[in-house]
C-alpha cells in the first residue's frame, strides 16, 4: 500500500499501486495537485488549506516528491503569497515545469492592485526551490484562474487557465512573457459536455484544467460542473483544438465539493491525483490530496476512476 506521506512513518514499504493509502498527505490539508517528473522522481505541487478554515484559506503552496509512489518527502513551503509582493491572498490551483534546467510555477493569485484574480509565474533552479516572483507583477491579468502549462514536443509552450471561460495563450522560450494576445477557446457542448439544468454556463466546463499529450492525442481534464464537481475531459488533434468532449473520469464523490485533476504517466503506471474531504475533519475547505492508478483503454480514452473509500 501506499505509506502515509511525509511525516508520518513508512507503514507499509511495498510498492503496490493498486492500493493507495489515501489521502497520500496525511500531515496537513492539501489541494489541487499537480505531478512532475524530473530525473525519475515525482514532484507533487499542492495547494495547502488552512486548519479551521470556513471558506477558501490558502496563503502557501507545498511540494512533495517519491520515487516509488509509496514514501513521500515533505518539501516544505517553497512558494507562498509572499512570494509574490502584488499578491493580496488566494494562493489556489497551479502547476510547474520545467524547461532547461529551471522550474517555472504558475499560480492565480488575488492582484491586491485590482482585487481580481491574475496569474504570476515563479521561478527556481531546483523542483523545490526556492521560488522567486519571476516578473515582479503577473504575468496574465484577466480575472481568472488555475493556470495549466503544456511544452508540446516542437518545443512551444501554452498556458490554459479558466473559470467561467477557457483561454490559452502561446508561451515564449523563456516562459515568463507570451506572444499574441490570450485566446478564448469556444466552449461548446461538443467540446465540453452538456450541463444538465438551467445554468449560464451551457457545458460542464467549470475549472481547473490540465492539459497534456499522450500518443499524439492532447486532452484536457477538467473539474466539471460546480459545485458537486467530478472530473471531465476532452481529447483534440491538436494543442488549441478542436476539443471534442470524452466522458467522465472521476464521478462525484467524497466530501469535497472541488475536485482537481492532475494526470501523469510514471515509471509504466498512470496516475490521476486529485483532492477529496478524506482526512478527519476535512471537507470543502480541509480537502487531501489522493491519487489513483488506472489503465487507459486500448483507443486511448479514460476510464472511469473511483475514490479510494476511505
Ligand atoms: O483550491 C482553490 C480552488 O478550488 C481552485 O483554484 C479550484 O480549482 C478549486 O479546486
Amino acid at each position: 500500500a501506499f505509506a502515509a506521506a511525509a511525516l508520518s512513518p513508512v507503514v507499509d514499504p511495498s510498492p503496490s499501486p493498486a492500493q493507495a493509502d489515501n489521502p497520500i498527505v496525511q500531515t496537513v490539508y492539501t489541494a489541487d495537485p499537480a505531478p512532475l517528473i524530473h530525473n525519475g522522481r515525482l514532484y507533487l505541487y499542492t495547494g495547502h488549506d488552512e486548519d479551521g478554515a470556513t471558506w477558501f484559506d490558502m496563503r502557501d503552496w507545498r511540494v512533495w516528491s517519491s520515487d516509488d509512489m509509496v514514501n513521500w518527502t515533505d518539501h516544505g513551503s517553497p512558494l507562498s503569497l509572499d512570494t509574490f509582493s502584488w499578491a493580496r491572498q488566494d494562493a489556489w490551483a497551479g502547476q510547474a515545469v520545467e524547461r532547461d534546467g529551471k522550474f517555472y510555477w504558475y499560480v492565480p493569485v488575488i492582484n491586491d492592485a485590482t482585487g481580481r484574480p491574475a496569474i504570476g509565474v515563479a521561478v527556481a533552479d531546483s523542483p523545490t526551490g526556492p521560488f522567486e516572483d519571476a516578473l515582479g507583477r503577473p504575468l496574465v491579468q484577466n480575472g481568472e484562474i488555475d493556470p495549466s502549462v503544456f511544452i508540446d514536443d516542437d518545443g512551444q509552450a501554452y498556458l490554459y487557465w479558466g473559470n467561467p471561460n477557457l483561454w490559452y495563450v502561446k508561451l515564449n522560450a523563456d516562459m515568463t512573457s507570451y506572444s499574441g494576445a490570450p485566446t478564448q477557446i469556444p466552449l461548446t457542448t461538443q467540446g465540453f459536455g452538456t450541463r444538465p439544468g438551467s445554468s449560464d454556463r451551457p457545458t460542464l466546463y467549470e475549472e481547473g484544467p490540465w492539459v497534456y499529450k499522450r500518443d499524439s492525442l492532447y486532452y484536457m481534464a477538467f473539474a466539471a460542473q460546480c459545485c458537486s464537481e467530478h472530473i471531465a475531459y476532452s481529447t483534440a488533434p491538436g494543442p488549441t483544438g478542436p476539443w471534442t468532449y470524452r466522458g467522465t473520469v472521476m464521478p462525484t464523490q467524497g466530501s469535497s465539493f472541488t475536485n482537481h485533476p492532475g494526470i501523469i504517466d510514471y515509471k509504466g503506471g498512470s496516475y490521476l491525483f486529485y483532492h477529496n474531504g478524506a482526512l478527519p475533519g476535512g471537507g470543502g475547505f480541509a480537502r487531501s490530496v489522493a491519487v489513483e492508478q488506472f489503465d487507459y483503454n486500448p483507443d486511448g480514452t479514460i476510464p472511469v476512476i473511483n475514490m479510494t473509500e476511505s
